[in-house]
């Protein structure tokens, strides 16, 4: 029995006698037309967040960014923040700078990838939850009787005054 190998290189199909391999390469090898049906994937990735972090302080995050495509190259990528409305497509890269939305909570970010043939992935995403108030620090001063005197929270600064029997006569409130 003969036995036969197909080969692939550069999109040419060439079938090759086995036993000619060794031998004489070139004159016992032939070309023949195959129809190949090369089924081409959308690219595959995953998305960090500050590097995985679970939480973070501030809506300003860096993404870690990872992609492949089987059959070609990932060129492209975009981003959501509700995996609706995404950014403008931009060129893959392993690093971006990104903005969760305003308000404490839990965030995803969702980002897809594009091959250089032109094939969207459907998304990928990360979660972080974003906390920005109980990391800010409230300052409080008193005076000289032990009474507070100044609370600041973040921009936020409330300075009180007292009668002479302790009494808040005045309260106020700088800043938002
Ligand atoms: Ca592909």
């Amino acid at each position: 029995m003969r036995r036969w190998l197909l080969c692939m290189l550069l999109g040419i199909a060439i079938i090759v006698d086995q036993a000619a391999i060794g031998a004489s390469f070139a004159a016992q090898s032939d070309t023949i037309d195959i129809r190949v049906t090369v089924i081409d994937l959308p690219p595959s990735g995953s998305v960090l967040i500050n590097n995985g972090d679970a939480t973070t302080t501030s809506t300003s995050v860096t993404l870690t960014l990872s992609a492949i495509d089987a059959e070609s190259t990932v060129d492209q990528m975009r981003f959501s923040n509700d995996g609706t409305a995404w950014s403008t497509p931009e060129p893959f890269a392993i690093e971006k700078s990104w903005t969760l939305s305003d308000g404490d909570g839990e965030k995803t970010v969702y980002v897809r990838f594009r091959d250089s043939a032109g094939h969207w992935s459907a998304f990928f995403s990360d979660i972080i939850t974003l906390n920005m108030l109980i990391t800010t620090n409230i300052t409080y001063t008193y005076d000289d009787l032990n009474r507070l005197k100044d609370m600041t929270h973040g921009t936020v600064s409330t300075t009180y005054n007292y009668d002479e029997v302790g009494n808040i006569t005045h309260k106020t409130t700088i800043g938002n």
